[in-house]
């Protein structure tokens, strides 16, 4: 049980931060509603506060950016013999590293959804062409392939908030962890941020209750380390964590390939990309200032730098963030042991629900203020040795965000299929395409039918398929 919070002491706190107007309709509220706003005022760092309000709102200034970005090196896909010899060796190692079990799975699901405009936690957004299996089941089985080839236990960790965290966890339940073994499946909730007006003030969302919203992913890091989760890690023998947002249905949960070349380089995080299709693809952007990699979000990048080619033509500044990394489990010690949290906060301006002086909630057109979140990717400025390795997007990348158009389910679900189609194909087995080359049928294959090309040959002959006539899911059998 917590203590009750200590009234007299947060009342005093926000009054000396200026933020004594949340109290406004204590008067009016119940003993549940006090009790619920004391306990979110007793959560916030009114310091840190003060600190980010004047950096962010007062007197905001645009995105610091380094003057000396300069595109990162990465490891490009092979095209030689000596660069495919050189992935098979990684994959080798990276699968020693799993079957010793030193490999925990991560993905970051505490954010809001908004634009997909889904209701209830992405990861049960049914995203399946054919099996309509949830994204939470499609990593789930994944990692369940992967485990069963390796032998090695892989505990998942999932990091929901606040909004979501009960939902994921019925969720799961509901599914029976989706064939997970209960005990390696661990939840954990991130930190929250209260919004504040351009005036740097708080926001109610309601009478008793302040609008907050997830701290952001990089709040993971901070949140693995308050949650006990590295604790967990380090007793389980892990030492490297393989790190994906709930937004993306083709991610490998775990990568022998890329875990090889982060543990021979010796890095603290490592980041897999994809070159981007166009200057202002909603990717970050893989930059080098000194000798310290950087994330530069598509927001930030200034279009000149965007925009640059090189003399052949191709963009400069071609290494897009695809957001899935591998991080040291010490790395992620070192940024959390004690002290003041190193990644920095960024402001984003939205509309938020407020309620008015006569206790009403208010949607508001235009974005009225300020929430703050901090991103993953600013630990790489601080890693050591960070490695960047080029994937196949059509592999390994297709984001559910948007409703509609780029990046949604049509986009994915079509992706899911080009790849099975792929797969198929390479298994000797015919799928029907239009002559624009796109499959006419929908096709999908569960990794617990068949994970690798050998495989999915073996399922195809003992299930008698030699050509796919109509929607088809190969799933487990
Ligand atoms: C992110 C990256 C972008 C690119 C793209 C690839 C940022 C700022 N940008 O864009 O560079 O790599 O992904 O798909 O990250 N999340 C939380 N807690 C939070 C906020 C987000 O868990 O407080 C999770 C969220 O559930 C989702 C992921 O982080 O899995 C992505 O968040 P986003 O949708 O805000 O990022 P996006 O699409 O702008």
């Amino acid at each position: 049980m917590h203590n009750p919070p200590d009234e007299s002491a947060i009342r005093r706190r926000a009054a000396d931060a200026g933020q004594d107007h949340v109290f406004r309709f204590w008067a009016d509220l119940s003993g549940y509603g006090r009790r619920r706003l004391l306990e979110q005022l007793a959560e916030i760092d009114f310091r840190q506060l003060g600190r980010l309000i004047e950096r962010h709102v007062r007197h905001p200034e645009p995105e610091n950016l380094p003057a000396d970005l300069q595109p990162a090196p990465f490891i490009p896909l092979p095209t030689t013999d000596a660069q495919r010899r050189e992935r098979c060796h990684m994959r080798g190692r990276g699968d020693r590293l799993i079957a010793a079990g030193k490999v925990a799975a991560f993905t970051v699901a505490g954010g809001q959804g908004t634009r997909l405009g889904y209701n209830g936690p992405k990861g049960a957004f049914r995203v399946g062409p054919v099996s309509e299996r949830p994204l939470f089941q499609v990593f789930a089985e994944g990692i369940l392939a992967v485990r069963r080839a390796s032998g090695a236990a892989i505990p998942w960790y999932v990091m929901t908030s606040e909004t979501n965290d009960q939902a994921t966890r019925d969720f799961f339940a509901e599914h029976d962890y989706f064939g997970l073994p209960r005990g390696d499946v661990l939840f954990f909730r991130q930190g929250m941020m209260p919004a504040v007006d351009f005036k740097g003030r708080l926001i109610l969302s309601a009478p008793d209750s302040l609008a907050r919203s997830p701290d952001g992913h990089g709040g993971s890091l901070l949140a693995l380390a308050r949650r006990g989760m590295l604790a967990d890690m380090a007793d389980r023998g892990i030492e490297h964590i393989s790190y994906w947002q709930v937004d993306n249905p083709l991610v490998p949960p775990l990568d022998p390939v890329f875990l090889g070349y982060h543990a021979d380089a010796g890095s603290d995080m490592s980041s897999k990309m994809a070159r981007k299709r166009d200057p202002f693809e909603k990717l970050g952007n893989f930059c080098l200032s000194g000798d310290r990699l950087h994330v530069i979000e598509y927001s930030d990048m200034p279009d000149d730098l965007a925009e640059q080619t090189d003399g052949e033509g191709r963009l400069r500044f071609e290494a897009g963030s695809i957001a899935i990394h591998i991080l040291a489990r010490r790395f992620v010690e070192r940024l959390t042991a004690g002290g003041e949290f190193a990644l920095p906060f960024h402001r984003a301006e939205k509309k938020i629900p407020y309620v008015d002086e006569a206790g009403e909630t208010v949607t508001p057109d235009e974005p009225n203020g300020v929430k703050f979140e901090m991103f993953v990717f600013d630990a790489l400025p601080l890693a050591e040795n960070p490695v960047v390795l080029e994937i196949d997007r059509a592999r390994e990348f297709s984001p559910v965000k948007n409703a509609q158009g780029e990046d949604s389910p049509a986009t994915a679900r079509r992706d899911m299929v080009r790849l099975a189609a792929d797969r198929l194909e390479a298994a000797g087995v015919a799928v029907p395409r239009d002559n624009t080359g796109e499959p006419t049928v929908q096709v999908e294959i569960s990794p617990l039918a068949a994970r690798t090309g050998e495989e999915l040959k073996r399922v195809c002959a003992d299930r008698g398929l030699t050509e796919i006539a109509g929607d088809t899911y190969i799933g487990p059998a």
